[in-house]
């Protein structure tokens, strides 16, 4: 019998390790790695039927060219290759590097993220290129770069167990990041820690939590601001620490002044006793953890609403230290890879960034290129580069591991974007998607289970991942994809590597000094001495918590206090559009639903999409239970069914992200979220905008796609019907 293979979870940033039986033609059995340090043997639903999303009928298995978007015809690699590459080519010719714009994910591994930023800004000469973490982790990037003087979170999942009170902010790990949380609450049980939620919704998190506060959408920043006011009143804050290690308490101090508890109180809509009795446990609780997520980055003010997170943990002492900390949740598996490997418009490799001269010297010196080679200023960020494609600036886009056409906000414009592009190429595992609608070349990618590469998860934790099941047809890594396209357009120098294993190598030189340095790291080092934790530096010492001797990486040593005032929510709730909407997640269904739409069990537990809105509101509207609405907002309309619900505060109503346009067109909540987004990270606001509830009428070009029972018709749910 074949025996077991170690790999990784493929979906979320908790990162657990895998053990897989491969079984021929049959799904592969799964359980947890009892030897990997995310999951100690433990796997959620998702996790463990992932064997079942390999082999299934909507996996892309061949290449498909096609000279009209979305009309596609099966083509031979070869053929594709060439087709993709003399259409760049084209392109470059006539309106040069900066036509061409790559969108990648952090779903890819850090060898495939390295390959195409390596191959865009150094060979093909394009800063263009970002990924869906600006969707995800861009306002905890740049709130903890300004805070701590570097990306990555200072903490270990090992914390868990030494924490005495645990505090959620915008986050809801019971259903996103259930393994970690698991955790979460054996320490509540076993020593009695308290838990704080702060979400608009009672989600299971909540439930589980010692106290919810149900702030109004996008008001965490005055949350954040009064609790520290509140410790800082009553004298529980670390003046030694402060004084050693930090700077500019005085100006937060003197903010704080703004932020009295009956104000704080009544802007996020809270009982005032709630939250004094927050700043009680958080003042009662030396070692705290703060995780926070989507309810906080994707807002206007998710950097600064960050930078008052990471205020509070300066402001206690409580960084460095065992089971205390600021704990950015990664959201996608390998979104911190990503961001090591600089694959966001503004970075470069080793969290270098492209507006600093030295840095590009040392990439050009680094990548053997001229000095001058690297463009000088930062690239499109994910909004500005569909806004760029709509403007004909961009030509070309070259998607690879994400679905934009159902993710991004505001999806009129980008879908208008997409179509007046010349050349979109999608390297995608899954067909159709709604992004391959738009593609003129779909390129058949291996998922993670499939090759070789590595994973970097919310603990800054690097694992290895060993092919457990051979890809379908003529599927292939990503980075394979690139390269073999690179060579067609005679890029060879640099983009010369036989293997995963040599991408990595380089990789890791490349991060030699930084402050995420991985330069001890291989794949034979991982394979041999399993999961690792950076900074693992080739020289010096390895760290499992970082800033332990209250050394920052600022330019004096010291972390930052920022000082920003709240500023409300771009779209306030009006008389027109009187409901703020806020989106997210179900514990059982991933993203776009192109892998957990396969799984039966999975759909089971959430088989279809909803609207989840207050009894009162829904009694004023008299809206009923089931009952098909339409949302509305500025930008346009969404449809979905009503779900009564009580666990939602009044006056914000949510809907969940799985469901698009294969589901039924106009399902996608992206039909009206706004790209307004925070002036500092360029993080789009998906979480709260302003709309209209009304109750849905058919539309003439509608009428055939609904169907006489009135229910929504699933193309992309019921198993087996693909
Ligand atoms: N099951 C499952 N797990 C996943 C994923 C998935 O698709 N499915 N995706 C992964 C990815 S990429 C990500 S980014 C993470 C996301 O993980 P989370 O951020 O935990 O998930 P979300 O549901 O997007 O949002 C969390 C909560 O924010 C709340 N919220 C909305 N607005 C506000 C606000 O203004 N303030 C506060 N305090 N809360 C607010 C919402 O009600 C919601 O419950 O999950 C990861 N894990
Ligand atoms: N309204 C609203 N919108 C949101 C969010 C929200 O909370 N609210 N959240 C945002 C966030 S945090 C995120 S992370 C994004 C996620 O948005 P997307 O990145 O669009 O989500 P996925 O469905 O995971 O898309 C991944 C695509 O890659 C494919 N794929 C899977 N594995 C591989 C692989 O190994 N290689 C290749 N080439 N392809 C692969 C999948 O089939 C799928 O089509 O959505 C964002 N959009
Ligand atoms: S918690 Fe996340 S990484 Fe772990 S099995 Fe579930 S989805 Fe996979
Ligand atoms: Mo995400």
């Amino acid at each position: 019998m074949s025996k077991e293979l170690k790999t990784l979870c493929p979906y979320c940033g908790v990162g657990c390790g895998l053990l897989v039986t491969p079984e021929g033609a049959r799904p592969p059995k799964v359980r947890g790695d009892p030897e990997h340090p995310a999951n100690r043997g433990k796997l959620c639903p998702k996790g463990a039927s992932v064997g079942l999303t390999l082999n299934v009928p909507n996996r892309l298995r061949y290449a498909m060219v096609g000279d009209r978007p979305g009309r596609l015809q099966v083509a031979p690699v070869e053929g594709a290759i060439q087709f993709a590459a003399r259409r760049l080519e084209n392109i470059l010719q006539t309106h040069g590097p900066g036509a061409v714009g790559f969108y990648l994910s952090g779903q890819l591994t850090t060898e495939a993220q390295y390959f195409f930023n390596k191959f865009a800004k150094g060979s093909l000469r394009t800063n263009h290129v970002d990924s869906n973490s600006r969707l995800c982790m861009s306002s905890a990037a740049s709130g903890m770069s300004l805070s701590l003087g570097s990306d990555g979170p200072p903490v270990c999942y090992d914390d868990i167990e030494l924490a005495e009170a645990f505090f959620f902010i915008g986050s809801n790990a019971a259903e996103c990041h259930p393994v970690t949380f698991e955790r979460v609450l054996r320490r509540m049980k076993k020593f009695g820690a308290p838990c704080i939620v702060a979400d608009p919704r009672k989600t299971a998190t909540a439930a589980a939590a010692t106290l919810h506060l149900p702030v109004r959408p996008g008001t965490d920043l005055v949350l954040l601001n009064g609790l520290l006011r509140m410790l800082r009143d009553w004298d529980r804050v670390d003046h030694r620490f402060i004084e050693a290690h930090t700077q500019d308490w005085p100006e937060l101090s003197a903010l704080l002044d703004d932020y009295p508890a009956d104000f704080v109180a009544q802007t996020c809509g809270i009982p005032k006793q709630d939250f004094l009795k927050a700043a009680e446990i958080i003042a009662d609780s030396d070692r705290l953890l703060s995780f926070w997520t989507m309810g906080v980055n994707q807002t206007v003010q998710g950097t600064t609403t960050t930078n008052a997170i990471i205020n509070l943990h300066l402001a206690t002492g409580r960084i460095g230290r065992p089971g205390a900390g600021p704990f950015s949740l990664t959201g996608q598996p390998n979104a911190m890879g990503g961001r090591d490997a600089g694959y966001m418009a503004h970075l470069l490799p080793g969290y270098r960034r492209i507006n600093d001269p030295e840095h590009r010297r040392q990439m050009e010196q680094f990548w053997g290129l001229r000095p001058g080679t690297i463009v000088t200023s930062p690239g499109h960020d994910a909004v500005a580069m569909f806004d760029a494609l709509e403007r004909k600036e961009l030509r070309a886009i070259w998607i690879v591991g994400s679905n934009p056409a159902a993710s991004m906000p505001n999806l009129p414009r980008v879908c208008r974007a997409m179509e007046a592009a010349e050349l979109v190429i999608v390297q995608d595992a899954y067909y159709p998607t709604e992004t391959t609608r738009f593609a003129h070349v779909a390129l058949p990618a291996a998922v993670n289970l499939e090759q070789s590469g590595t994973f970097c998860n919310s603990e800054r934790c690097v694992s290895l991942m060993q092919p457990v099941a051979t890809p379908p047809g003529d599927a292939k890594p990503d980075w394979w994809w690139a390269q073999q396209i690179a060579w067609e357009m005679g890029f060879y120098a640099g983009l010369q590597f036989n293997s995963a294993a040599d991408i990595f190598d380089e990789f890791a030189r490349s991060t030699a000094g930084r402050p995420n340095d991985q330069s001890a790291l291989s794949h034979e080092w991982l394979a041999k001495r399993g999961p690792t934790q950076w900074p693992a530096p080739a020289l010096g010492r390895p760290a499992r918590r970082r800033y332990a001797d209250g050394q920052f990486h600022t330019p004096n040593g010291r972390a930052k206090f920022w000082a920003r005032p709240y500023t409300p929510p771009e779209e306030a709730p009006n008389e027109r559009f009187p409901f703020l909407l806020t989106t997210g997640r179900v514990a059982s269904q991933w993203h776009t639903r192109t892998k957990t739409g396969n799984v039966s069990q999975l759909n089971d537990l959430s088989p279809a999409p909803y609207l989840q809105m207050n009894p009162a509101d829904a009694a004023r509207l008299k809206l009923k239970e089931g009952q098909r609405v339409e949302i509305h907002s500025r930008r346009g309309r969404a449809i979905s069914d009503l779900r009564i619900d009580p666990a939602i505060s009044a006056g914000v109503v949510f809907m969940p992200i799985h469901w698009n346009d294969l589901w039924l067109p106009a399902s996608s909540p992206n039909e009206v979220t706004t790209d307004a987004m925070d002036a500092i990270s360029r993080q789009p606001a998906l979480k709260a905008c302003a709309v209209t509830i009304v109750p849905f009428a058919v539309r003439k070009e509608e009428a055939l796609e609904v169907s006489s029972a009135g229910s929504l018709v699933s193309t992309n749910g019921a198993p087996g019907e693909r």
